[in-house]
């Protein structure tokens, strides 16, 4: 019989990761085998700061904690099922037995409420995978349960400084509900790094020329991400497939992460600086707005407020400028929702939501906790210009 190598410990054998807005799942170890227990259930959660849903998860909490393990480990994960129906779990990219899959009524019967079932397999792969439940999963996923598996390699020779974790997903919350709605297939108005909505994302700390590393993987039910980041370019060096040779990987800005998959992307952070880092899609990066409005840019809408007024004395029609003022009004908004809420900002109010969060990369780093915004260097921001400017460049304005 193959020799097992000794469990693999934090610090020895690995750098642990970081997952923001999250945390990582505690093991024993029992006969050398490492002991890992997930318990279903219902919790509430803060997506950001005005909007709390009921949603279910894996130890009170979504995501998910993140599942770290080594390379030649053997893992045995008890999972208790506090949901009303049954669940199973799924580990997403494992090579494993096949009855070990969590595929519900084809590779095991269902975990039904108020019981533990026991999976156990050895790793003998290393890379970026994800767990999810593979019964009802369109209810579950869109409830919250997800979360990802960390698998590090074995004696890895160049570990980075920092290793993050940042999974994705999207969800429908009807304005003033707290439900995630699991049958909304094309509008999803809440969307998600780590089960947060900016400004509910906890920024990623980096200290200038760390070696850094990001797991990104995507549990969206319909939605493709293509993840974007400011002030630097990042290689793409692993999907839940494995590792991509030196030769084959490519630098990006923005690294497609469709459903069903990790990307795995490596830079070193040479730039200083508050680095905005979110999908690019445009309405993924908003909060809880509405989809079905009437087009007003550009339209002048004098007669139309004249009428309304005399129904609804302070009625006012917006959007003809733009959009970007309606996060900064500071409108009264319904009860548990956060309708185009962004936050306030070092130079002005940041009309961002959804799936974005902020890279602060800073000399002098020493936790995780958010060292404010950056001090930017003088003669380093964009302000407005100056007439001896203009007129020494030529430039005619207004
Ligand atoms: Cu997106």
């Amino acid at each position: 019989m193959r020799r097992r190598a000794s469990p693999g410990l934090p610090g020895r054998d690995y750098t642990p990761v970081i997952t923001p807005n999250g945390e990582t799942l505690p093991f024993r170890i029992v006969d050398g085998v490492k002991v890992l227990h997930l318990t279903t259930g219902e919790f509430d959660h803060e997506f950001a700061p005005g909007l709390t849903g009921k949603c279910w998860g894996y130890d009170g909490r979504t995501i998910g904690p993140t599942i770290e393990v080594v390379e030649g480990d053997r893992v045995r994960i008890y999972v208790t099922n506090r949901l009303p129906e049954p669940t199973s779990v799924h580990w997403h990219g494992i090579i494993l037995p096949s009855g070990m899959d969590g595929v519900s009524g084809l590779s095991q019967a269902p975990i039904p409420s108020g019981e533990t079932y026991l999976y156990e397999f050895d790793l003998n792969q290393y890379g970026t995978y994800m767990y999810h439940p593979h019964y009802d999963e369109m209810t579950q996923q869109a409830l919250g349960m997800m979360g990802m598996i960390v698998v590090h390699q074995r004696g890895e020779r160049r570990r980075p400084d920092k290793d993050f974790v940042m999974l994705s997903s999207e969800w429908r919350i009807g304005i003033g509900t707290s439900r995630p709605d699991p049958n909304e297939m094309v509008d999803f108005n809440v969307l998600t790094f780590n089960s947060k909505a900016f400004p509910g994302t906890a920024p990623l700390v980096i200290q200038l020329n760390d070696d850094v590393r990001v797991r990104f993987g995507n549990l969206s039910a319909m939605s493709h991400h293509p993840i974007h980041v400011h002030g630097l370019a990042w290689r793409v060096v692993a999907t839940d497939g494995g590792p991509i040779a030196p030769a084959g990987q490519w630098p990006e800005t923005t690294v497609l992460v469709p459903v069903g998959t990790t990307r795995t992307v490596e830079f070193t952070a040479t730039n200083p600086g508050d680095w905005a880092m979110h999908c690019h899609m445009t309405h993924h990066t908003m909060n809880q707005m509405g989809h079905s409005g009437v087009n007003f840019v550009g339209a002048d809408a004098a007669r139309i407020d004249a009428a309304t007024r005399e129904l609804l004395p302070s009625y006012m029609t917006m959007g003809q400028a733009g959009m970007g003022d309606h996060a900064v009004m500071g409108m009264p908004v319904p009860r548990n929702s956060i309708p185009m809420i962004g936050r306030e900002g070092p130079k002005g109010y940041i009309d961002m939501g959804g799936m974005f969060t902020i890279l602060k990369v800073r000399d002098q780093v020493t936790s995780q906790a958010d060292p404010g915004w950056y001090a930017d260097p003088p003669g380093t921001v964009a302000r407005r210009a100056g007439r001896a400017e203009l007129e020494r460049d030529g430039v005619r304005d207004l």
